[in-house]
């Protein structure tokens, strides 16, 4: 397995719609275990594939220790109540804002295996996959937000971006080193 380079906010990618899979490989169980093993080490509750530069239609997402890949997704119902609650991306780390979205959803997708399923959520979960479907069709969270928030999260972003050139950010693999005392053996 691998860990993937994350595309962050200015890679074209990540504004582009994505192309429906018609097969399930085993390319595709290897690209979803990469996304999964990403995803955990940035902290994250879910990615999707233009995140990593991909193409595909396909989604990870971890809400509570269960694991879900999502191909092909469709939003099948939602409610009409809605709720607000802050939401952070990361293609667009360290920046965060409020986000309206309904309160429960109902998704269709097919699993790994290319079997057709259904899944009803609500709470963080449902925003995770909207989230998540939302990237699969180039949208991301800041275009919820009002013009003034959104003018001031990007003002926020000019000076942060710098940090990723080429719009690419790499995740520290190395585990954090320890500081030995001068007379210490390590
Ligand atoms: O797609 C992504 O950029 C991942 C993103 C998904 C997401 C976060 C918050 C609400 C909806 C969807 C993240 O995982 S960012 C990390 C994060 O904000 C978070 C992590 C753990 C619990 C809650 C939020
Ligand atoms: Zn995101």
């Amino acid at each position: 397995m691998s860990i993937l380079a994350i595309r962050v906010l200015g890679d074209p990618i990540l504004r582009e719609e994505t192309t429906p899979i018609g097969e399930v490989t085993n390319e595709l169980r290897a690209l979803a275990a990469d996304m999964f093993e990403t995803m955990y080490l940035a902290k994250g509750i879910g990615l999707a594939a233009p995140q990593v530069g991909r193409s595909e239609r396909i989604a990870v997402v971890d809400v509570d220790d269960n694991p879900l890949v999502i191909i092909n997704p469709e939003v099948v119902e939602e409610d009409a109540k809605t709720t607000k609650a802050e939401e952070g991306c990361l293609s667009i780390p360290d920046i965060y804002g409020d986000v309206v979205r309904p309160a429960t959803v109902r998704v269709r997708a097919l699993d790994i295996e290319g079997r057709p399923f259904e899944i009803e959520a609500s709470e963080l979960l449902a925003r995770c996959l909207l989230h998540e479907i939302d990237h699969l069709h180039g949208k991301l969270f800041i275009d919820y937000m009002s013009v003034l928030k959104r003018r001031s999260a990007l003002a926020k972003w000019g000076k942060e971006k710098a940090k990723y050139p080429g719009f690419v950010r790499t995740l520290d693999t190395d585990p954090p080193r320890r500081h030995a005392h001068p007379d210490e053996e390590l």
